[in-house]
């Protein structure tokens, strides 16, 4: 990597956790073959089959807790440490594996696993249990807890601070995201526009991938330390 960078912006999504075991969304074999997107991943569907809901976020709760950071979560923690300007990591992963390889500056915009959102009072709590027996809500008592992820048709978590750091950086990476989702998707856009260097490291090509100055394809657990050394 270049030395003339200073604030780097990294968006990352479902392929940079695929090496450790952690199912994409949109591949073969991935977590939409089995669920219908809008069975599982908007509150329409919550309202309709909760019970659906809360099983399928059960299940993936207690998988990740099982799986550990590869190769590319390190590199980027490393990065992280040990580069002379800003570097922010915005996931769009519910999992934690950028937080247990050891990165600090971690940006859940579609939430996480490991917390659940009291409906009824609205407090975030950490949680790493199943939510399926309707479990009391650890602050005002209530059995309205939903997994603290964000659904289709909901607000991303954190918007203005991710502008907000797009506008501060000279460098945006977009690391193991299909660029099917947005606003995520449009990030690289809004990057162009305000005049940054814009790199996507990727398994193949993104719907995005025109909007990229430079495209590195192959696995995260290779090209991501090959970026960073
Ligand atoms: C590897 C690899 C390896 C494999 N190494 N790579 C236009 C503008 C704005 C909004 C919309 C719009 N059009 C439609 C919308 C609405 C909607 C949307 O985007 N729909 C699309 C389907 C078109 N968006 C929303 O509703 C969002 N909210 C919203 O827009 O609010 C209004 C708003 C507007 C403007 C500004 C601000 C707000 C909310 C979206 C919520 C997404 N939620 C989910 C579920 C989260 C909970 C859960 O985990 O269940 O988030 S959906 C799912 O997709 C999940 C992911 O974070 C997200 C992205 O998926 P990701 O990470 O890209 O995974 P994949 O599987 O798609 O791709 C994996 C990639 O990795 C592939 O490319 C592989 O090749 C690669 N790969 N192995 C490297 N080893």
């Amino acid at each position: 990597m270049g030395t003339e960078i200073g604030n780097i912006v990294i968006l990352t999504g479902a392929g940079i956790s695929a090496e450790s075991g952690i199912d994409t969304f949109r591949d073969g074999g991935g977590l939409w073959e089995q669920h219908k997107v809008e069975d599982v991943a908007t509150p329409e569907a919550f309202q309709r089959d909760p019970d659906l809901v809360l099983r399928f976020y059960d299940m993936r709760r207690e998988a990740i807790q099982t799986k550990q950071p590869n190769p590319a979560h390190e590199a980027l923690a490393r990065l992280e440490r040990e580069w002379g300007g800003e570097v922010l990591i915005v996931t769009q992963n519910v999992d934690d594996l950028h937080e247990r390889a050891g990165a600090k500056n971690v940006l859940h915009m579609h939430g996480t696993h490991l917390n659940a959102w009291c409906i009824a009072c609205d407090k975030r709590s950490p949680w790493t249990g199943p939510l399926i027996d309707r479990p009391d809500c650890p602050a005002c008592g209530a059995k309205a807890l939903r997994p603290d992820v964000v659904w289709f048709g909901e607000m991303p978590y954190r918007m203005e601070e991710i502008y907000g750091a797009l506008r501060q950086a000279d460098l945006f990476v977009s690391i193991g995201t299909s660029g099917a989702v947005y606003p995520a998707a449009g990030f690289v856009r809004d990057a162009r526009q305000l005049g940054m260097q814009t790199l996507e490291l990727n398994l193949e090509r993104s719907q995005g991938s025109n909007w990229f100055e430079e495209s590195r394809l192959g696995k995260a657990s290779e090209v991501v330390p090959a970026w960073v050394a």
